[in-house]
Protein backbone atom coordinates (compact mmCIF):
# COMPACT_ATOMS: atom_id res chain seq x y z
CA UNK A 1 0.00 0.00 0.00
CA UNK A 2 1.25 3.87 -1.11
CA UNK A 3 2.72 5.46 1.97
CA UNK A 4 0.60 8.60 2.50
CA UNK A 5 2.12 11.59 4.47
CA UNK A 6 0.18 12.78 7.27
CA UNK A 7 0.05 16.32 8.19
CA UNK A 8 -1.25 18.25 11.24
CA UNK A 9 -1.72 21.45 12.33
CA UNK A 10 -4.01 23.97 14.14
CA UNK A 11 -4.59 27.49 14.92
CA UNK A 12 -5.82 28.39 17.87
CA UNK A 13 -9.03 30.62 18.45
CA UNK A 14 -7.72 33.10 20.66
CA UNK A 15 -8.54 36.77 18.56
CA UNK A 16 -9.08 37.34 15.35
CA UNK A 17 -7.20 36.18 12.51
CA UNK A 18 -5.09 38.51 10.89
CA UNK A 19 -2.07 38.70 7.76
CA UNK A 20 0.52 36.87 9.34
CA UNK A 21 -2.21 33.82 10.13
CA UNK A 22 -2.79 34.17 6.44
CA UNK A 23 0.39 34.31 4.97
CA UNK A 24 2.41 31.84 7.83
CA UNK A 25 -0.39 29.38 8.18
CA UNK A 26 -3.38 29.43 6.26
CA UNK A 27 -2.43 29.25 2.49
CA UNK A 28 0.20 27.24 3.43
CA UNK A 29 -2.08 24.58 4.54
CA UNK A 30 -3.96 24.34 0.86
CA UNK A 31 -1.57 23.00 -1.29
CA UNK A 32 -1.00 20.35 0.87
CA UNK A 33 -4.13 18.63 0.47
CA UNK A 34 -2.93 17.81 -3.07
CA UNK A 35 -0.03 16.11 -1.65
CA UNK A 36 -0.60 15.01 2.07
CA UNK A 37 -3.99 13.53 3.71
CA UNK A 38 -4.44 17.06 5.92
CA UNK A 39 -5.80 17.38 9.36
CA UNK A 40 -6.50 20.95 10.47
CA UNK A 41 -7.77 22.42 13.61
CA UNK A 42 -9.16 24.76 15.87
CA UNK A 43 -7.02 24.62 18.86
CA UNK A 44 -9.61 25.56 21.26
CA UNK A 45 -8.27 23.56 24.27
CA UNK A 46 -5.09 25.41 23.86
CA UNK A 47 -6.99 28.60 23.77
CA UNK A 48 -8.16 28.62 27.29
CA UNK A 49 -4.24 28.37 28.51
CA UNK A 50 -4.93 31.74 28.86
CA UNK A 51 -8.55 33.12 29.83
CA UNK A 52 -11.03 33.45 27.43
CA UNK A 53 -14.71 34.75 27.46
CA UNK A 54 -16.99 31.82 26.10
CA UNK A 55 -18.58 33.81 23.82
CA UNK A 56 -15.68 35.10 21.85
CA UNK A 57 -13.95 31.62 22.04
CA UNK A 58 -16.90 30.23 19.89
CA UNK A 59 -16.98 32.75 17.56
CA UNK A 60 -13.31 32.75 17.10
CA UNK A 61 -13.74 29.06 16.45
CA UNK A 62 -16.15 29.66 13.48
CA UNK A 63 -13.66 32.41 12.16
CA UNK A 64 -10.82 30.21 11.42
CA UNK A 65 -12.94 27.39 10.33
CA UNK A 66 -14.56 29.92 7.76
CA UNK A 67 -11.12 31.42 6.67
CA UNK A 68 -9.49 27.77 6.32
CA UNK A 69 -12.72 27.19 3.59
CA UNK A 70 -12.90 30.61 2.21
CA UNK A 71 -9.24 30.39 1.76
CA UNK A 72 -9.12 27.18 -0.19
CA UNK A 73 -9.17 24.45 2.19
CA UNK A 74 -12.20 21.23 0.93
CA UNK A 75 -13.78 19.85 3.79
CA UNK A 76 -13.71 16.42 1.79
CA UNK A 77 -10.10 16.56 0.95
CA UNK A 78 -9.02 18.03 4.38
CA UNK A 79 -10.24 17.19 7.80
CA UNK A 80 -11.29 20.58 9.96
CA UNK A 81 -12.59 19.96 13.30
CA UNK A 82 -11.89 21.92 17.04
CA UNK A 83 -9.64 20.12 18.77
CA UNK A 84 -12.19 19.91 21.73
CA UNK A 85 -14.81 17.65 19.57
CA UNK A 86 -11.90 14.91 19.90
CA UNK A 87 -11.50 14.09 23.68
CA UNK A 88 -8.35 11.66 22.99
CA UNK A 89 -6.43 14.57 22.54
CA UNK A 90 -6.57 15.35 25.98
CA UNK A 91 -6.33 11.65 27.42
CA UNK A 92 -3.01 11.53 25.40
CA UNK A 93 -1.64 14.65 26.30
CA UNK A 94 -1.94 13.50 29.99
CA UNK A 95 0.24 10.39 29.53
CA UNK A 96 2.79 12.63 27.54
CA UNK A 97 2.56 14.99 31.03
CA UNK A 98 3.94 11.80 32.33
CA UNK A 99 6.46 11.13 29.72
CA UNK A 100 8.11 14.38 29.22
CA UNK A 101 10.38 15.76 31.66
CA UNK A 102 10.12 19.00 34.13
CA UNK A 103 13.18 19.84 32.73
CA UNK A 104 12.55 19.95 28.82
CA UNK A 105 9.17 22.31 29.53
CA UNK A 106 11.26 24.89 31.46
CA UNK A 107 13.09 25.44 28.57
CA UNK A 108 10.38 26.50 26.46
CA UNK A 109 10.82 30.01 25.53
CA UNK A 110 7.53 30.26 24.63
CA UNK A 111 5.86 29.74 27.46
CA UNK A 112 8.89 31.85 29.05
CA UNK A 113 7.49 35.10 26.86
CA UNK A 114 4.00 34.17 27.39
CA UNK A 115 4.32 33.73 30.86
CA UNK A 116 6.83 37.23 31.62
CA UNK A 117 7.49 38.38 35.12
CA UNK A 118 4.39 36.47 35.94
CA UNK A 119 5.56 32.73 35.66
CA UNK A 120 4.06 32.36 39.31
CA UNK A 121 0.03 32.92 38.27
CA UNK A 122 -0.08 31.97 34.98
CA UNK A 123 -2.23 28.45 34.29
CA UNK A 124 -0.61 25.13 34.90
CA UNK A 125 -2.46 24.63 31.36
CA UNK A 126 0.28 27.56 29.40
CA UNK A 127 2.97 25.23 30.63
CA UNK A 128 1.57 21.89 29.76
CA UNK A 129 1.01 23.53 26.38
CA UNK A 130 3.51 21.83 23.87
CA UNK A 131 2.61 18.39 25.48
CA UNK A 132 -0.59 18.87 24.15
CA UNK A 133 0.67 19.88 20.94
CA UNK A 134 2.59 16.95 21.30
CA UNK A 135 -0.53 14.84 21.50
CA UNK A 136 -2.50 17.02 18.53
CA UNK A 137 0.31 16.01 16.53
CA UNK A 138 0.83 12.13 17.51
CA UNK A 139 -2.70 10.99 17.96
CA UNK A 140 -3.09 10.92 14.27
CA UNK A 141 0.95 9.60 13.98
CA UNK A 142 1.61 12.85 11.73
CA UNK A 143 4.72 12.92 9.70
CA UNK A 144 4.84 16.61 9.20
CA UNK A 145 3.34 19.56 10.87
CA UNK A 146 3.80 23.07 8.97
CA UNK A 147 4.24 25.57 11.64
CA UNK A 148 6.09 28.79 11.48
CA UNK A 149 9.80 29.28 12.97
CA UNK A 150 7.92 30.08 16.42
CA UNK A 151 6.90 26.93 16.84
CA UNK A 152 10.37 24.60 16.08
CA UNK A 153 10.90 24.28 19.53
CA UNK A 154 7.73 22.57 20.39
CA UNK A 155 8.03 20.40 17.50
CA UNK A 156 11.53 19.48 18.65
CA UNK A 157 9.91 18.67 22.20
CA UNK A 158 7.45 16.79 19.97
CA UNK A 159 10.18 14.18 18.69
CA UNK A 160 11.85 13.80 22.09
CA UNK A 161 8.48 12.39 23.87
CA UNK A 162 7.54 10.28 20.86
CA UNK A 163 11.35 9.00 21.09
CA UNK A 164 10.85 8.32 24.59
CA UNK A 165 7.63 7.10 24.58
CA UNK A 166 8.96 4.16 21.75
CA UNK A 167 12.04 3.79 24.20
CA UNK A 168 10.68 3.52 27.54
CA UNK A 169 7.37 1.11 26.17
CA UNK A 170 9.81 -0.81 23.45
CA UNK A 171 8.94 -3.82 25.17
CA UNK A 172 4.86 -3.21 25.07
CA UNK A 173 4.97 -1.91 21.66
CA UNK A 174 6.37 -5.14 20.39
CA UNK A 175 4.43 -7.39 22.42
CA UNK A 176 1.25 -5.44 20.81
CA UNK A 177 2.44 -6.22 17.45
CA UNK A 178 3.95 -3.02 15.85
CA UNK A 179 7.34 -3.66 14.67
CA UNK A 180 9.71 -0.57 15.13
CA UNK A 181 8.67 2.59 16.62
CA UNK A 182 5.06 3.31 17.23
CA UNK A 183 5.08 6.70 16.97
CA UNK A 184 6.82 8.52 14.31
CA UNK A 185 9.50 11.00 13.97
CA UNK A 186 7.01 14.14 13.09
CA UNK A 187 9.51 16.36 10.68
CA UNK A 188 8.65 20.14 10.57
CA UNK A 189 7.23 20.79 6.77
CA UNK A 190 8.77 23.76 5.42
CA UNK A 191 6.91 25.27 2.13
CA UNK A 192 8.51 27.68 0.51
CA UNK A 193 10.22 30.69 2.51
CA UNK A 194 9.10 30.65 5.96
CA UNK A 195 6.98 34.30 6.04
CA UNK A 196 6.94 35.82 9.41
CA UNK A 197 4.91 38.93 9.37
CA UNK A 198 5.89 41.50 11.55
CA UNK A 199 3.75 44.17 13.41
CA UNK A 200 3.03 47.13 11.07
CA UNK A 201 3.82 49.82 14.27
CA UNK A 202 7.31 47.71 15.36
CA UNK A 203 9.77 45.81 13.03
CA UNK A 204 11.02 43.84 15.94
CA UNK A 205 7.46 41.95 17.19
CA UNK A 206 5.44 39.46 15.35
CA UNK A 207 2.19 40.33 14.12
CA UNK A 208 -0.08 39.00 16.43
CA UNK A 209 -3.66 38.29 17.69
CA UNK A 210 -3.09 39.57 20.91
CA UNK A 211 -1.16 42.91 20.26
CA UNK A 212 -2.80 46.21 22.42
CA UNK A 213 -2.62 48.21 19.12
CA UNK A 214 -5.33 47.45 16.48
CA UNK A 215 -3.58 49.55 14.07
CA UNK A 216 -0.17 47.00 13.82
CA UNK A 217 -2.35 44.11 12.59
CA UNK A 218 -4.12 43.77 9.57
CA UNK A 219 -7.20 41.15 10.61
CA UNK A 220 -8.78 38.87 8.08
CA UNK A 221 -12.12 40.57 7.96
CA UNK A 222 -11.06 44.82 7.61
CA UNK A 223 -12.93 46.22 5.28
CA UNK A 224 -10.53 47.67 2.60
CA UNK A 225 -10.57 51.40 3.91
CA UNK A 226 -9.64 50.50 7.41
CA UNK A 227 -6.76 47.68 5.32
CA UNK A 228 -5.62 50.91 3.28
CA UNK A 229 -5.38 52.87 6.53
CA UNK A 230 -3.47 50.59 8.88
CA UNK A 231 -0.48 50.25 5.67
CA UNK A 232 -0.67 53.80 5.11
CA UNK A 233 0.45 54.60 8.89
CA UNK A 234 2.39 51.58 8.82
CA UNK A 235 6.08 52.79 10.15
CA UNK A 236 8.60 53.04 8.51
CA UNK A 237 12.46 54.85 7.89
CA UNK A 238 13.15 57.94 5.97
CA UNK A 239 14.90 56.27 3.49
CA UNK A 240 14.04 55.43 -0.24
CA UNK A 241 13.02 52.04 -1.14
CA UNK A 242 16.77 50.41 -1.71
CA UNK A 243 16.90 48.44 -5.19
CA UNK A 244 17.53 44.77 -4.06
CA UNK A 245 17.10 43.17 -0.87
CA UNK A 246 20.45 43.33 0.87
CA UNK A 247 19.79 47.16 0.86
CA UNK A 248 16.84 46.16 3.61
CA UNK A 249 19.32 44.79 6.05
CA UNK A 250 18.51 46.59 9.46
CA UNK A 251 15.27 47.76 8.48
CA UNK A 252 12.91 45.99 10.19
CA UNK A 253 9.71 47.53 8.99
CA UNK A 254 10.87 48.31 5.50
CA UNK A 255 11.68 44.81 4.60
CA UNK A 256 8.70 43.90 6.44
CA UNK A 257 6.25 45.60 4.07
CA UNK A 258 8.05 44.67 1.65
CA UNK A 259 8.30 40.62 2.22
CA UNK A 260 4.15 41.30 2.76
CA UNK A 261 4.26 42.87 -1.05
CA UNK A 262 6.22 39.44 -2.26
CA UNK A 263 4.50 37.17 -0.42
CA UNK A 264 0.93 38.51 -1.15
CA UNK A 265 2.01 38.82 -4.57
CA UNK A 266 3.74 35.16 -5.02
CA UNK A 267 7.02 37.12 -6.71
CA UNK A 268 10.19 37.79 -4.99
CA UNK A 269 11.77 40.37 -2.76
CA UNK A 270 14.31 41.15 -5.64
CA UNK A 271 11.56 41.45 -8.09
CA UNK A 272 9.24 43.86 -6.34
CA UNK A 273 12.69 45.78 -5.54
CA UNK A 274 13.46 46.05 -9.15
CA UNK A 275 10.06 47.39 -9.80
CA UNK A 276 9.67 50.28 -6.92
CA UNK A 277 13.37 50.39 -5.56
CA UNK A 278 14.25 54.21 -5.26
CA UNK A 279 10.73 55.71 -4.91
CA UNK A 280 9.55 56.87 -1.76
CA UNK A 281 7.33 54.56 0.43
CA UNK A 282 3.51 57.07 -1.35
CA UNK A 283 3.64 55.28 -4.39
CA UNK A 284 4.94 52.04 -2.59
CA UNK A 285 2.41 51.82 0.28
CA UNK A 286 -0.63 52.63 -1.96
CA UNK A 287 0.21 49.92 -4.57
CA UNK A 288 0.49 47.31 -1.12
CA UNK A 289 -3.13 48.40 -0.38
CA UNK A 290 -4.02 47.74 -3.29
CA UNK A 291 -2.89 44.58 -3.39
CA UNK A 292 -3.44 43.43 0.16
CA UNK A 293 -7.19 44.70 -0.43
CA UNK A 294 -7.29 42.45 -4.17
CA UNK A 295 -6.17 39.17 -1.79
CA UNK A 296 -7.55 39.68 1.35
CA UNK A 297 -11.43 40.85 0.67
CA UNK A 298 -12.59 38.09 -1.17
CA UNK A 299 -11.71 36.13 1.28
CA UNK A 300 -13.45 37.76 3.76
CA UNK A 301 -16.67 38.13 1.84
CA UNK A 302 -16.51 34.39 2.27
CA UNK A 303 -16.03 34.35 5.75
CA UNK A 304 -18.68 36.93 6.42
CA UNK A 305 -21.14 34.41 4.40
CA UNK A 306 -20.09 31.72 6.52
CA UNK A 307 -19.96 32.78 9.99
CA UNK A 308 -23.36 34.25 9.47
CA UNK A 309 -24.97 31.13 9.68
CA UNK A 310 -23.21 28.64 11.61
CA UNK A 311 -24.82 25.87 10.73
CA UNK A 312 -22.74 25.08 7.40
CA UNK A 313 -19.77 24.71 9.33
CA UNK A 314 -21.24 23.08 12.64
CA UNK A 315 -21.66 20.50 9.91
CA UNK A 316 -18.44 20.25 8.73
CA UNK A 317 -16.68 20.08 12.17
CA UNK A 318 -19.25 17.30 12.88
CA UNK A 319 -18.28 15.46 10.06
CA UNK A 320 -14.34 16.40 10.61
CA UNK A 321 -14.52 15.67 13.70
CA UNK A 322 -15.91 11.81 13.25
CA UNK A 323 -13.06 11.71 10.62
CA UNK A 324 -10.58 12.75 12.73
CA UNK A 325 -11.87 10.00 15.51
CA UNK A 326 -11.66 7.00 13.39
CA UNK A 327 -8.08 8.11 12.85
CA UNK A 328 -7.60 8.34 16.19
CA UNK A 329 -9.52 5.77 18.33
CA UNK A 330 -7.84 2.77 16.94
CA UNK A 331 -4.06 4.82 17.90
CA UNK A 332 -4.91 5.18 21.69
CA UNK A 333 -6.87 1.82 21.69
CA UNK A 334 -3.14 0.83 21.07
CA UNK A 335 -1.46 3.56 23.49
CA UNK A 336 -4.12 2.43 26.59
CA UNK A 337 -2.79 -1.14 25.99
CA UNK A 338 0.73 -0.23 25.46
CA UNK A 339 1.16 1.78 28.69
CA UNK A 340 -1.05 -1.06 30.76
CA UNK A 341 -4.75 0.46 31.43
CA UNK A 342 -7.56 -1.58 31.74
CA UNK A 343 -10.24 -1.91 29.47
N1 LIG B 1 3.02 37.07 12.48
C1 LIG B 1 2.99 35.86 11.97
N2 LIG B 1 3.66 35.59 10.82
C2 LIG B 1 3.63 34.35 10.27
N3 LIG B 1 2.94 33.32 10.82
C3 LIG B 1 2.26 33.55 11.96
N4 LIG B 1 1.50 32.75 12.73
C4 LIG B 1 1.03 33.47 13.78
N5 LIG B 1 1.48 34.73 13.71
C5 LIG B 1 2.24 34.82 12.59
C6 LIG B 1 1.25 31.36 12.45
O1 LIG B 1 -0.14 31.13 12.57
C7 LIG B 1 -0.34 29.80 13.04
C8 LIG B 1 -1.34 29.81 14.14
O2 LIG B 1 -0.86 30.47 15.23
P1 LIG B 1 -1.61 30.30 16.62
O3 LIG B 1 -2.91 30.96 16.58
O4 LIG B 1 -1.69 28.88 17.02
O5 LIG B 1 -0.65 30.96 17.64
P2 LIG B 1 0.35 32.13 17.57
O6 LIG B 1 1.48 31.82 16.67
O7 LIG B 1 0.69 32.40 18.99
O8 LIG B 1 -0.51 33.30 16.93
P3 LIG B 1 -0.75 34.73 17.49
O9 LIG B 1 -1.51 35.46 16.47
O10 LIG B 1 0.52 35.36 17.95
O11 LIG B 1 -1.71 34.43 18.71
P4 LIG B 1 -1.63 34.90 20.22
O12 LIG B 1 -1.45 36.38 20.18
O13 LIG B 1 -2.97 34.49 20.79
O14 LIG B 1 -0.50 34.16 20.84
C9 LIG B 1 1.02 29.23 13.44
O15 LIG B 1 1.46 28.33 12.42
C10 LIG B 1 1.90 30.44 13.49
O16 LIG B 1 3.25 30.14 13.16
Amino acid sequence: MAFTPRVFSGIKPSGDLHLGNYLGAIRRFVPLQETHETIYCMVDMHAITVWQDHVDLKRWTYEIAAAYIAAGLDPKKSIIFNQSQVVEHAELSWIFNCVARMGWMERMTQFKDKSGENSENVSLGLFAYPSLMAADILLYKSTAVPVGEDQCQHLELTRDIAKKFNHDFKKQIKANGHKGNFFPVTETLAIGPAMRVKSLKDGSKKMSKSDASDLSTIYMMDDADLIAKKIKRATTDADALPSEAAGLDGRAEAENLVGIFAALSNRSVNDVLGEFGSQGWGAFKSALADLAVSVLTPIADEMKRLVADRGEIDVILRDGAARARAIAQPIMDDVRNIVGFVR
